[in-house]
């Protein structure tokens, strides 16, 4: 009797058990594919910008580039394999045909290739040296195809779809497994287009018949992901900006159909129907070809580890461009700078001082270990932490076992269920009171805080809103060491000198002889000034650590002191030439283009170019696109120095610099011809001139 009571108590409590076993978790809204997630996991890789254009110094070629260009004597991409391996990245997209439609594999839709370059006797093919390096590097292999084509004498019309997919059909099918294919938005507009110098315009969410394409891509390369700037929806997206950030909020949705404004671009879209992450793109550079006169423009490394939190660690891929020589190589300066980075992120996350610890959490899922909160700290990317399906809010403690010092939160949730946590605080432990650190709204794959270092015991993760019960995958803490930026230079009009820096309390010190600037160095204690040609340049140190950063420098012209506009009464102009690129000026009054802006110099001088910087907010109107530059001796009598386009203005609202051959002058016109908005606004942050 006794046997039975016991065996039917051990009956209950063990279908109890069984009852109590927690399911995992369902998916929440929509989740990766394989091919989202293999790609998400790569997290880091490179872009190749090399084509005929790197060999005229422009930004996008027009189509009528002679192929005889393309000569390089030392192309070499095991050397642009070895970089991207030693940088620490996992692929490499290369542009195999850029919008001027000189393809860098010997196609058979045109004669506009390799093919009938002298580079190689007409005998090269840079996508199979590329693939041939990565595959020797253990890098994946991705291809830019663009969809524009200013070469093409069929481009706008029916025939063009043709050519361009029998395009996509060689790169996919002759290169082995593509990891990624690229195609930019920029489409249709002005082209040489087989000599017929015109403007073609097309219907960009149907003139590609995206749908069939994607078809035969998928076929060809069923582990393929797809970029697409416009037209059908892709498998990424991209962010609304060419500067390295998407948005700290940031949700891997989409919805699969409609227009994308910037602002889904750059967050996402929470209610979206469609997992479509996001894929940061950037250049090395400003520009994503090859300009000499960037040289000294590359991004230091305290830049790009900014700009790898504000991709990498708002849940996005980060896509760096370096530009090639015209000699087929990487600029030594370019891969200085990705090294440097390499080693300055392998020292940020050095050591994860949570996997040494212990971890508790406010709810686990049915009290199952396989759900407990050490699943967040066991570095697994397969385990998870989860709350029971109720529960949107929820802590996670962390127990360091002493005071210890960090600066950095890492979190990642278990995408491959869907994105979940909409918004959450970090706190730590010190001296006996919880004090916040950071705040943040979504975590997705992989999500970054950063905050002024503490000593704490302990860290408490709080998850304090949530679509679903939460699953976070891993969390780490690291002590990061500081990296200061370079600082920032700029002149007023009157010629006095500004030092600035977005970091907290270093000391300046500077030269204006173009030696590199030192701690014995003059030091900076306010604007000073120094007017005409000068070159400074600036350190910030860190008092404390002693740390310096890399050296910010700006070369100014003439002084701009006696420059007046003319014919312009509004007195807001002067931000035209107060120097300050967040300062702007629009000519709004005008009815139609050409619009003018005429400057007086003050007296004669051997005007040898000149630079415009657009409006820094390129969602404003009055980004001027095309223009003429001429110049004058008397305000009468005026010469056409330059014209042409600002490529890429829109995107890249860099400075454009313009040289030709020197010219005595007096008077500058800067006539915009065309906008980004296509109506008669021209707007200017900044108008330079080079002078011999
Ligand atoms: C842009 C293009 O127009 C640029 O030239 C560059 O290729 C960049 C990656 O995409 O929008």
């Amino acid at each position: 009797m006794i046997k039975n009571i016991l065996f039917g108590i051990f009956l209950s409590v063990y279908s109890i058990g069984l009852i109590a076993q927690p399911k995992a978790p369902a998916p929440f809204g929509p989740v990766p594919t394989e091919n989202q997630m293999r790609w998400q996991e790569m997290e880091y890789y490179a872009f190749v910008h090399f084509s005929l254009n790197t060999y005229t110094d422009q930004s996008w070629g027009y189509g009528n580039e002679d192929i005889k260009l393309f000569n390089p004597n030392e192309l070499d991409c095991r050397q642009w394999a070895r970089i991207c391996k030693e940088a620490g990245m996992k692929g490499v997209i290369l542009v195999a045909k850029h919008h001027c439609g000189f393809c860098f594999w010997p196609t058979e839709t045109t004669e506009y290739s390799v093919k009938k370059a002298p580079w190689k006797g007409g005998k090269g093919d840079v996508l199979r040296e590329m693939a041939d390096a990565c595959k020797e590097y253990g890098l994946k292999l991705g291809i830019y195809v663009s969809p524009w084509d200013r070469n093409s004498p069929v481009y706008g019309k029916p025939e063009y779809i043709d050519i361009f997919r029998k395009q996509i059909k060689e790169v996919l099918s002759n290169y082995g497994e593509i990891f990624e294919i690229w195609f930019d938005g920029a489409n249709g507009g002005s082209g040489y287009y087989d000599g017929a110098n015109e403007t073609r315009t097309i219907d960009r969410t149907t003139y590609y018949d995206w749908k069939n394409t994607y078809k035969m891509i998928r076929q060809l390369q069923p582990n393929i992901v797809i970029w697409n700037d416009g037209g059908d929806r892709g498998d990424l997206r991209w962010v609304g900006t060419e500067e390295g950030f998407v948005g700290e909020t940031n949700w891997s949705l989409l919805n699969d159909k409609g227009e994308v404004p910037w602002n889904m671009l750059h967050y996402g879209l929470e209610t979206g129907n469609s997992w479509v992450p996001a894929e940061v793109n950037t250049s090395i550079r400003p520009e994503w070809f090859y300009h000499p006169s960037e040289d000294t423009k590359v991004k230091t490394v305290p830049k790009l580890m900014e700009t790898y939190y504000n991709s990498i660690g708002h849940n996005g891929s980060l896509l760096l461009n370096f530009p090639i020589m015209p000699n087929g190589l990487i600029h030594p300066n370019d891969e200085k700078a990705a090294l440097g980075f390499a080693k300055a992120l392998k020292e940020s996350f050095a050591i994860n001082l949570a996997e040494t610890s212990k971890a508790e959490a406010s709810n686990v899922r049915g009290n199952a270990t396989e759900f407990g909160a050490a699943m967040a700290i066991d570095n697994s990317r397969d385990t998870y932490w989860a709350t029971d399906d109720n529960v949107t809010k929820a802590s996670l403690t962390i127990d360091l076992g002493k005071p210890i010092i960090f600066n950095r939160f890492l979190v990642k949730e278990y995408i491959r269920l869907g994105q979940r946590v909409k918004a959450f605080t970090v706190e730590a432990l010190m001296d006996g009171n919880w004090k916040e650190l950071a705040k943040a709204t979504t975590i997705g794959y992989k999500r970054i805080l950063r905050f002024p270092g503490v000593k704490a015991t302990k860290v408490r993760f709080n998850i304090t809103d949530s679509k679903a019960c939460p699953l976070i995958s891993n969390i780490g803490i690291y002590n990061a060491p500081v990296f200061l930026n370079a600082p920032t230079i700029s002149r007023n009009q009157s010629g006095e000198i500004s030092i600035t820096t977005n970091d907290i309390g270093p000391i300046f010190f500077y030269t204006l002889d173009g030696s590199e600037p030192t701690t014995k160095s003059n030091i900076y204690t306010g604007p000073f000034p120094a007017d005409g040609k000068v070159e400074v340049k600036a350190i910030a140190s860190d008092p404390a650590s002693g740390k310096s950063s890399p050296a910010g420098r700006e070369k100014f012209d003439i002084s701009k002191k006696d420059w007046k506009i003319i014919g312009i009464n509004d007195v807001k102009s002067s931000a035209i030439l107060d120097g300050n690129i967040a300062t702007v000026w629009h000519q709004r009054d005008n009815k139609k283009m050409p619009v003018d802006l005429v400057i007086d110099l003050g007296k004669n001088y051997n005007v040898s170019g000149f630079k415009y910087l657009p409006d820094q907010n390129k969602w404003s109107s009055g980004i001027i696109t095309n223009y003429q530059f001429y110049i004058s001796a008397d305000n009468l009598n005026w010469r056409l120095a330059e014209e042409g386009e600002f490529s890429n203005i829109k995107n890249n609202p860099v400075w454009q610099v313009r040289n030709f051959s020197p010219v005595n002058a007096r008077y500058i016109k800067l006539l915009a011809l065309k906008n980004t908005s296509g109506d008669a606004v021209a707007g200017y942050a900044e108008v330079d001139v080079i002078t011999n």
